[in-house]
């Protein structure tokens, strides 16, 4: 049985049980008259009702037939009113419609949070290409975007960053208007057995100061709670020592003070508590991928070997442990450095199950006369994909390469 979340309220359903829309088409009318739009106040609702009243004049929502002839209708089911098979699904708890490919495979949230101008948006856009390309092949994945919307937005975030080398804007805030998702369908090879398995990825790119405002983060809190994993990006520019080590001049400029990412770690495990999802001790058991972004700027700061500095090859399409754990203690070593360790300090009350990752979606920093541009040899990312391959492997759904012995690093993860 297929459970879809909404993507929108984050609703849990089982697939089959989706209500439907009916399209109000002329065509295949068996002898009634055509349903007319009708104001939809539950999707009025939600969305806040601010867009014009026609936008809300939809079509009749019917609930799905409670035996589903899956392999006749392909998926539709006839409007009781007007006897056309309609295929558009909707959430039964807020009526958003959701893209058809996105009911026929279990979904998968990875919540993605950091403060303003950690690098959200720049990390999901070269994260998708990556998973396209290189780590696609490694994996014998593909990475497709679900619904008219996200596509449209994926063709824009690919042509912004790969063909005009533009850097994303600052992304609006959700008080302000809509983020919708981005809806991915990913396929994996089955693991020993023939045929792919499909798994719905959403992620939300909010902007950072929706984790200022109380409005914004209970929507956030929710798509925080259905996660199966969160990735936490934490900009190392924002760290004192960090900023003090750097040479002033000819060092990448520096960023305006933001909300430090212990505040945002502590708050979201505050958030996620009062939803249930405190575990043993009180610490949180949604997996917590925290991720240092622009290790680019680190260089002068790292070891020429650190693990950092490099991709991993997934050799044999599988997640390395031993690598990721190299790469979690030498995040852990440059942490507790920075600010006198408080971060991981925190990290380790609230979280039951933490790994740390280094990552540059760039792979240099922006050129200094063009802040807002890509550098011009285009983004060479370095350890962009490792966060949500770590996510995926402890779901089962990519294999991975085991340590020779359990119980190494001494970590929660
Ligand atoms: N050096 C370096 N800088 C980066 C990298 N990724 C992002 N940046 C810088 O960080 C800035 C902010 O990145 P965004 O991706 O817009 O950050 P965001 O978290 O989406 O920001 P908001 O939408 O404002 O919350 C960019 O304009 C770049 O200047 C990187 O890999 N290396
Ligand atoms: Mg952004
Ligand atoms: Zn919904
Ligand atoms: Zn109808």
């Amino acid at each position: 049985m297929t459970t879809v979340i909404c993507p929108y309220c984050f609703e849990r359903s089982q697939a089959a049980r989706l209500p439907y829309r009916c399209l109000m088409s002329r065509t295949g009318l068996r002898g009634g008259t055509p349903c007319d739009p009708e104001r939809d106040d539950l999707w009025a609702g939600f969305t806040g009702g601010t867009a014009a009243p026609s936008a809300y004049m939809r079509g009749p929502v019917f609930p799905a037939p409670r035996t589903m002839p899956w392999s006749r209708g392909g998926g539709r089911a006839e409007c009781p009113r007007c006897g056309v098979a309609s295929p558009v699904r909707v959430c039964a708890g807020c009526h958003s419609d959701l893209p058809s490919d996105y009911c026929s495979q279990d979904s998968r949230i990875i919540a993605l949070i950091g403060a303003k101008a950690s690098g959200k948006s720049t990390y999901v856009s070269v994260l998708v290409n990556e998973l396209r390309h290189r780590v696609g092949q490694s994996y014998g994945a593909s990475l497709a975007a679900m619904g008219d919307e996200t596509q449209r937005r994926d063709r824009e975030m690919a042509e912004d960053l790969y063909e005009r080398l533009r850097l994303p804007g600052t992304t609006r805030p959700a008080a302000t208007g809509f983020n919708d998702p981005l809806l991915y369908r990913l396929s994996l090879p089955r693991q020993g057995r023939d045929g792919s398995r499909h798994t719905a990825l959403v992620f939300f790119d909010a902007a950072g100061e929706d984790l200022k405002s109380a409005e914004a983060l209970n929507r956030y809190t929710q798509y925080l709670s259905a996660a199966d994993g969160i990735v936490l990006l934490v900009d190392p520019l924002q760290m004192g020592a960090v900023r003090d080590a750097l040479p002033g001049d000819g060092g990448p400029p520096m960023p305006s003070r933001e909300t430090p990412a212990l505040q945002i770690a502590s708050d979201v495990a505050t958030q996620l508590r009062s939803h249930g999802k405190g575990g043993s001790r009180g610490r949180v058991d949604t997996p917590l991928a925290v991720a240092v972004t622009k290790t680019d700027t680190l260089r002068g700061l790292l070891d020429p070997h650190s693990p950092l500095l490099r991709n991993t090859p997934h050799a044999g399409g599988r997640f390395d442990e031993v690598d990721r754990l190299a790469v979690h203690e030498e995040t852990r070593s440059l942490l507790e450095g920075w600010d006198s360790g408080a971060l991981w300090r925190q990290l380790e009350r609230d979280y039951s199950t933490v790994s740390l990752f280094g990552l540059s979606a760039l792979g240099s920093p922006p050129p200094s006369d063009a802040p807002a541009d890509a550098p011009p040899s285009g983004p060479q990312p370095v350890r962009v994909e490792d966060p949500l391959l770590w996510l995926l492997g402890r779901r089962g759904l990519i294999p991975v390469a085991k340590p020779p012995r359990e119980g190494t690093g001494g970590t929660a993860a």
